[in-house]
């Protein structure tokens, strides 16, 4: 066993990986940036190194950085936890190369996995099923509608580099197949530096299933029951079970062995996860996760097997010391992920202070995080600042048990998802486990959601929801502030009338999802000169629609060019924030008149990025 490992990641799953290091007596080293000097995982730590006075996030990307403070230390090995470095195939590769150890599946096994088309062919191989469709990319519309003509409309057309909620357009007739095709392809290539694409059945309302895998390197593989993470906001798991409301027996005992099939097929090691569409009955592998997941917790939690610390066993060279038949699925549990957002402002990141931070407790109530009561939550990073997990000898007791745990979480100063949360408790279609991947995004009334937060919300954190028409979505006392903004040379009185925290001066209606935040007014922001670096100004003309970073961030890529003609919905830029990609969309369809951004770009919140008319 190693005697000390550097754990390069940060928030709950750095203390996670660091708390299974400490039950087997091995030291833990921790990496931080400057913005984290005083984070959780480095009070946690035997010993901590600064990555950085990089940009927050960037610190724990830096590759030569993470591992020189491993050599440093004297570190034996290397945890990446999830997120940053995880599934760097480029890493880990560089880890295997030193003298460190990776603990995770081999940089060679990421690959195989990491390349859809590859995958689906690898699964096929091991008799998996994958969704019906093309294992190889395609290039043309013609077959495009020969898998269509097979299997019928719709299908969706899938980026090869793709992954999450990226890279899928769905093609409901044969007259969007062309232009459809070109924006996969031109997406695939402006997000993943890959126009490849491949076309399936696109099924309508599928739930996700994905099934916990540990392998060592002795030629064991075993799965370790299912998890159901359909509950789902774009793209963003929310709440997360095990065992899934919707598998009987034969298909759950079908879908682990596909599961042990498929990564046996890919020669993989160490922990992983396999997600699966299930709908109707059937199962059909959609991806492979090389890493521990923010989930694992749940699987833990109905099986009793420390996954993480079977992660350090299996590094560390030892076989795992138990068989399928062994492992037994006992109870139900449930995560719920504890999100610094507004779940009444479109689930926008909150920040702030913890002025009260009092998790629950009690039989069946485990938290993991890494915040304590005083911590300032930022915004740098991921939003979520905790994880619920709650296990029960059943899914109702786990559900009532889950009103106690939430009830209790006492969290004051910023916003949480708490609310939201406490509101699925009482959803009937959550309730009965019927849910699919699309029930957030697509059924879930809103305003249920605002009643929730003013019902259950923090005093500080309901700054309340607005419904649109200038009526805040509560009766809290509202406070009126003047300001007075000069855009483009010009000056305006501005009212705002707020509940809760100060607000952010705007120059103008800002949008609520980084989309059109309206018309009117000019605007100017500041972007770098590229000759001397010096700050520029870049005036926004005329007074068409506006789409506007929803938070500050960096620009990954962008989407659009002057004088294309665009839809609603369509994606003209990816936003770069606390660790997340975001689309950034237009509400409304027109043609762009002005593209204020370009790759690389940092911009702020409300800053204008795109024009259309
Ligand atoms: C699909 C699908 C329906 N049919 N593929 C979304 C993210 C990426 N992992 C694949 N995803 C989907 N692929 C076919 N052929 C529906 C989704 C999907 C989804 C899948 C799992 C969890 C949440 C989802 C939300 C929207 C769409």
């Amino acid at each position: 066993m190693f005697n000390k490992v550097l754990v390069a990641n940060r928030g709950e799953i750095a203390l996670r990986v660091m708390r299974a290091c400490r039950d087997l007596g091995v030291r833990t080293v921790a990496i931080y940036s400057d913005a984290d000097k005083h984070a959780g995982h480095v009070r946690f730590a035997d010993e901590a190194y600064n990555v950085g006075p990089a940009r927050a996030a960037d610190s724990y990307l830096d590759h030569e950085a993470v591992i020189e403070a491993g050599r440093k230390a004297g570190a034996d090995a290397v945890h990446p936890g999830y997120g940053f470095l995880a599934e760097n195939a480029e890493f880990a590769r560089k880890v295997e190369m030193s003298e460190l150890t990776w603990i995770g599946p081999s940089a060679d096994a990421m690959e195989r996995l990491g390349e859809k088309t590859k995958a689906r062919s690898l699964m096929q191989e091991a008799d998996v099923p994958v969704v019906p469709g093309t294992t190889e990319p395609v290039e043309s519309a013609a077959e495009v509608k020969e898998i269509a003509a097979e299997y019928g409309y719709p299908v969706a057309i899938k980026a090869e580099g793709g992954g999450g909620g990226r890279g899928l357009k769905v093609v409901r007739s044969e007259d969007e197949v062309e232009s459809q095709l070109e924006t996969a392809q031109r997406e695939g290539e402006a997000y993943f530096d890959n126009a490849s694409v491949y076309v399936e059945k696109y099924l309508e309302a599928p739930r996700h299933v994905e099934v916990q895998i540990l392998a060592d390197e002795h030629g064991n593989v075993r799965h370790l029951g299912e998890r159901d993470c359909s509950l789902q906001r774009r793209h963003q798991k929310v709440i997360e079970e095990a065992p899934s409301p919707a598998l009987d027996a034969d298909l759950r005992e079908r879908i682990g062995e596909a599961a042990r099939r498929g990564v046996s097929e890919a020669d993989y090691t160490n922990a992983g996860t396999v997600e699966f569409l299930v709908e109707d009955g059937e199962f059909y592998f959609m991806e492979v996760n090389t890493r521990i997941q923010v989930e694992h917790t749940v699987t833990e939690e109905v099986t009793g097997i420390d996954v993480v610390k079977w992660q350090l066993r299996v590094a560390a060279g030892e076989e795992l010391d138990f068989s399928q038949d062994d492992v037994e699925i006992d109870g139900h549990a449930i995560e719920y992920r504890i999100n610094a957002e507004n779940a009444a402002d479109e689930f926008a990141p909150a920040t702030g202070t913890l002025e009260t931070y009092d998790p629950p407790g009690g039989i069946g109530v485990r938290v993991d995080d890494a915040v304590r009561q005083g911590d300032e939550i930022g915004g740098d990073y991921d939003s979520m600042i905790a994880k619920l997990i709650v296990a029960a000898g059943d899914r109702t007791e786990c559900l009532a048990r889950s009103e106690r745990a939430l009830s209790e979480f006492e969290i004051e100063g910023l916003a949480t998802i708490v609310p939201f949360h406490r509101l699925m408790l009482t959803d009937e279609a959550f309730r009965a486990g019927e849910h699919s991947t699309k029930y957030l995004d697509e059924e879930l009334d809103r305003t249920r959601i605002d009643r929730a937060v003013e019902k259950w919300g923090s005093a500080d954190a309901s700054a309340g929801s607005n419904d649109g028409d200038g009526n805040d979505g509560g009766d809290g006392d509202m406070t009126e502030r003047e300001f007075t903004v000069e855009v483009n040379g010009k000056r305006f009185e501005v009212n705002l009338e707020e509940r809760g925290a100060p607000p952010v001066p705007d120059l103008d209606a800002v949008g609520n999802g980084g989309s059109t935040a309206g018309r009117g007014g000019g605007a100017t922001r500041s972007r770098p000169d590229e000759a001397t670096g010096d700050d520029a100004e870049v005036v926004v003309e005329g007074d068409g629609e506006r789409v506007s970073a929803e938070m500050q961030g960096t620009i990954l890529s962008v989407g659009v060019e002057e004088g294309e003609e665009v839809a609603a919905g369509d994606v003209v830029c990816v936003l770069e924030a606390m660790k997340m990609e975001n689309d950034v969309v237009t509400e409304r369809g027109g043609t762009v008149t002005q593209v204020l951004i370009e790759e690389g770009d940092s911009v702020d919140m409300d800053d204008v990025l795109v024009v259309l008319e």
